[in-house]
């Protein structure tokens, strides 16, 4: 169809464009990182959201080129904003992937490569996929989960608390940070039942050895709360939404 023709082309001719979320240090409301999200700058149909094309994407392959080209961009980004002002010491980029480029065996290749053309050091990048991504454990996907860690990249599980989360498998994954999902944050700051839940989540993280980010942070209340629950990092509207890259430059270089 026109639309597959045209996604094409986009990508091609950089309609693609990245916005960026900042990913903040809750002790002490630092900038620590980003979180890089696509969205479509289409000539007809104005600025449109990843729900609108990724699916798409996802369903013809074209994800493994859209992915390839936000993978390079987001790495390109994070290397201009190192050699910026504003203090990226240990600055990390944030990028999501899909199912089908988990499962193909261009992604290691995808990402050695792309290291390598910007020269970002390995460990400032973080790659986000869903729980289900990392659970299915089809030996292509433990290939690829374990590949990428052995490349030195850190590896992130998204939307934690919104797949089917068996306890005891969080164990097992090659995983190093996880980001609890919005919905688990939002009642925090009225509820002191949410706050126990949430403190109940940051143990179990904690206990899997790994490092928690709180995203959907709407509220003041809920990132002091978070802070006092030794939640490590935090994302959300209340720190700032996804913005242009000369938006979040400016939030950097005044940090
Ligand atoms: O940008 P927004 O906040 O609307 O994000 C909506 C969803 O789109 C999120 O679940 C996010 O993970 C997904 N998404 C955003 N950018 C990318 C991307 O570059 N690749 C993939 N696979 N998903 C993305
Ligand atoms: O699935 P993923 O976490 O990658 O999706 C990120 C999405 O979450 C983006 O669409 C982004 O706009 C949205 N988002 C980020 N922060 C907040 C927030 O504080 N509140 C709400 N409701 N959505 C948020
Ligand atoms: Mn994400
Ligand atoms: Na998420």
């Amino acid at each position: 169809g026109l639309m597959i023709t045209e996604l094409r082309e986009a990508i091609r001719t950089d309609q693609l464009v990245l916005f960026f979320q900042p990913v903040v240090e809750l002790s002490s409301g630092r900038i620590e990182g980003a979180e890089a999200l696509v969205r479509w700058n289409h000539p007809e149909r104005g600025l449109l959201m990843p729900d609108q094309f990724i699916p798409l994407a996802e369903e013809t392959g074209i994800i493994i080129d859209l992915g390839y080209w936000v993978l390079r961009q987001a790495m390109r980004q994070l290397r201009e904003w190192q050699e910026g002002p504003g203090d990226t010491g240990d600055f990390s980029m944030r990028v999501n992937i899909s199912t089908t480029e988990l499962q193909s065996l261009e992604l290691i290749e995808h990402v050695r490569e792309v290291l390598a053309e910007t020269g970002v050091e390995a460990s400032k990048l973080v790659i986000e996929l869903t729980e289900s991504m990392a659970v299915n454990g089809s030996d292509i996907d433990k290939y690829s989960l374990t590949g990428l860690r052995r490349l030195g990249i850190r590896l992130e599980i998204d939307d934690f608390g919104t797949g089917y989360s068996s306890i005891s498998y969080l164990r097992n994954l090659p995983v190093n940070v996880v980001k609890i999902d919005r919905s688990l944050i939002q009642g925090l700051g009225s509820d002191e039942k949410e706050r126990d839940f949430v403190a109940a989540v940051l143990q179990l993280i904690h206990a899997c050895g790994m490092q928690a980010v709180a995203e959907g942070i709407e509220t003041a209340e809920q990132a002091a709360e978070l802070a006092r629950l030794g939640c490590a990092s935090g994302q959300g509207y209340y720190f700032g939404r996804p913005m242009a890259a000369d938006k979040f430059a400016e939030l950097l270089a005044g940090s």
